[in-house]
This record gives C-alpha cells, sequence and structure tokens, in this order.
C-alpha cells in the first residue's frame, strides 16, 4: 500500500510539471531533486517569471532580447531578410561565429528540406542568398547570429512557399545512414537535461575516412531539431582541428544536450573532397537503452521493484 501512495503522490507532482501550481511541493519534501531533474525547474518556473526565457531553447521565438527577424521581399531565386535591433532599425554589424557572421538554416515543417547557407550583407543590413527553400511548403527559417556587442541568439520565422506540399513521414530512428556515397553511423544518445556525448563514424566504400576537411572550424557540424515544434539545438563539437588531439577523422564528436525527450532530427554537416555533405538522423531521446527490458516506469503500471525505497519513483533509466 505504501508504494501505491508514493506513486499517486508522484502522479500529483507530474501533473504539476505540465502547468498546475500544486503538488510540486509535496513531491519536493519527499524526495530529493536530482541534478538535472525537471521538477526542480518548474518549482522555478512558478516563481520567478524571468527565469524561464532562457530556458527556452533557441529557434522558436521571432523576436527575442530586442532582436527580430524580418523578412523582406527578394526575387523568387532568393531569400532576403534582416535583423532588426532594440532600436527598430536594421542590425548591420554582428561578430564571427563558427567562421561566420550568419549562420541561416531552413527546414519543412515535416522536418525534410534541410540547408544551412551563410547569406551575404547589404550595407543597409539586408541578408541575402540564393535561396535555400528548394520547393512548396511551409519553412522554417534559423538564424543562427551573435551582434556586435550582444549575446548569441536564433530566431525563427515561419516562411510559405506556395504549391502542392506532399507531406513526408519523419524516417524511423536509425543509427547509419548513406549520403552522397557516404556511410555515417551514431553512436551515443541523447539524453534530456543533460550532456551526452554523440559520436558519428564516417566511411566510403567500405574503408573509414580518415582526411575530413575543416568546415566552419570543425570536422562537423551538428544541429538537431525537436519534432512537434522544430525547437532549435546548436550542438558543439568535442575538439577542434588543431588542437592536437581531434583527428579528421573517421569519427566526430559531439556533447549534446536535449531539453525534452521526445524524437529529434540531427543534421550533420561534413567537408570532404571540397563539398559538404549533410547526414540525417531521428533520435528518440529519452528512450531507455535497447538491451534495457521494459519495467513499470509508468506510475499507473507495476512498481519496480525497490524503486520507491530509494527516493526516485519513476525515473528508473537514469
Ligand atoms: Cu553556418
Amino acid at each position: 500500500m505504501r508504494t501505491v501512495t508514493r506513486l499517486a503522490g508522484f502522479a500529483v507532482g507530474l501533473a504539476a510539471i505540465f502547468g498546475a501550481t500544486y503538488g510540486v511541493g509535496r513531491l519536493t519534501d519527499r524526495a530529493p531533486v536530482a541534478e538535472g531533474r525537471h521538477d526542480g525547474d518548474a518549482v522555478h518556473a512558478t516563481e520567478d517569471h524571468a527565469e524561464p526565457a532562457d530556458r527556452i531553447p533557441g529557434g522558436l521565438l521571432v523576436s527575442d532580447r530586442g532582436y527580430t527577424i524580418d523578412p523582406v521581399d527578394a526575387p523568387a531565386d532568393q531569400f532576403a531578410f534582416r535583423i532588426n535591433g532594440p532600436d527598430g532599425q536594421p542590425v548591420t554589424r554582428y561578430d564571427v561565429a563558427h567562421d561566420k557572421r550568419m549562420h541561416l538554416i531552413v527546414v519543412r515543417r515535416d522536418l525534410s528540406g534541410f540547408r544551412h547557407v551563410h547569406p551575404d550583407l547589404a550595407p543597409d543590413g539586408t541578408w541575402r542568398v540564393g535561396t535555400p527553400l528548394t520547393g512548396p511548403g511551409q519553412w522554417r527559417a534559423f538564424a543562427d547570429f551573435a551582434p556586435t556587442r550582444g549575446e548569441p541568439l536564433t530566431l525563427g520565422v515561419d516562411v510559405t512557399v506556395p504549391g502542392e506540399l506532399t507531406e513526408r513521414p519523419l524516417p524511423a530512428p536509425a543509427t547509419s545512414t548513406t549520403v552522397d556515397g557516404y556511410t555515417v553511423t551514431l553512436t551515443g544518445s541523447p539524453q534530456p537535461g543533460r550532456t551526452a556525448p554523440l559520436t558519428f563514424t564516417v566511411s566510403r566504400d567500405g574503408r573509414p575516412v580518415t582526411d575530413l576537411e575543416p568546415y566552419l572550424g570543425a570536422y562537423g557540424h551538428l544541429v538537431a531539431l525537436r519534432r512537434g515544434d522544430l525547437a532549435y539545438l546548436h550542438v558543439h563539437p568535442d575538439g577542434t582541428p588543431g588542437d592536437g588531439r581531434t583527428r579528421p577523422g573517421p569519427a566526430v564528436s559531439f556533447l549534446a544536450e536535449v531539453p525534452s525527450a521526445g524524437s529529434y532530427r540531427l543534421y550533420l554537416d561534413f567537408q570532404h573532397g571540397g563539398t559538404v555533405h549533410t547526414a540525417e538522423f531521428t533520435v528518440v531521446a529519452g528512450s531507455p537503452p535497447a538491451d534495457t527490458p521494459p519495467t513499470g516506469n509508468n506510475p499507473s503500471g507495476p512498481a519496480p521493484s525497490g524503486g520507491a525505497d530509494h527516493g526516485t519513483p519513476g525515473h528508473g533509466h537514469n
């Protein structure tokens, strides 16, 4: 009976995390909050309305910290936009980050059509690039930049390309994919709320590729987008060319942290033979390892043996 009571209390706590304001106290009184657990954040968020902005993943806002992305009219074969600053005027001064002053990422709402391009800046603050919007559909455009004397930001805006849209289902999760004759395999799995290593290994015709070329200051550039809202995650490479330990393939490593469980699409840009290739993977964060049989992790299911007595009800697979 005691276990049942505890699990019921945990369910109340979960309800609080997803919007209500009661119940969290009961949960945290009883069980110590482990590092990185989201229930601690929920308590904080309800008490301090200034804090959560820092926790919102990039790319979800069209306007943030005084900066706004503003698509402007352009010929059909171009995409153009401005970033308007806190004074309402187009920003004309940017810092270089990852070798460029502006990274423009576009993807359809169904996570297809990913492109990562680098527009040119006109003196009036207009960014222009040959359009990366490769067909009809509802697109999301992300501008990843750092205004001079400002913080790095990623703003996102929807752009519609008229025409008949064929929605594509998200490819199933996989640990290997092919692109342009290269085979790329993924080891590691993103974990909600904490950093986890992700390593990609590149081969061609069955042989490891050991002469990858630096691209944007690294042997790989990784973007992760969350299914459902296209939250944008810039993932930092673990090691840079010339640091004495990072080799030009076949393995390229990253340290990734995702904000929640769920499906993500990973886009790995790497350069070889003077050409940039993009390998794509669907991954599911927060799923138990494949070799772990399902247990009573669901509060309505059977209790995991001993789990409730260790103060971690419902959080078995950390
Ligand atoms: Cu870029």
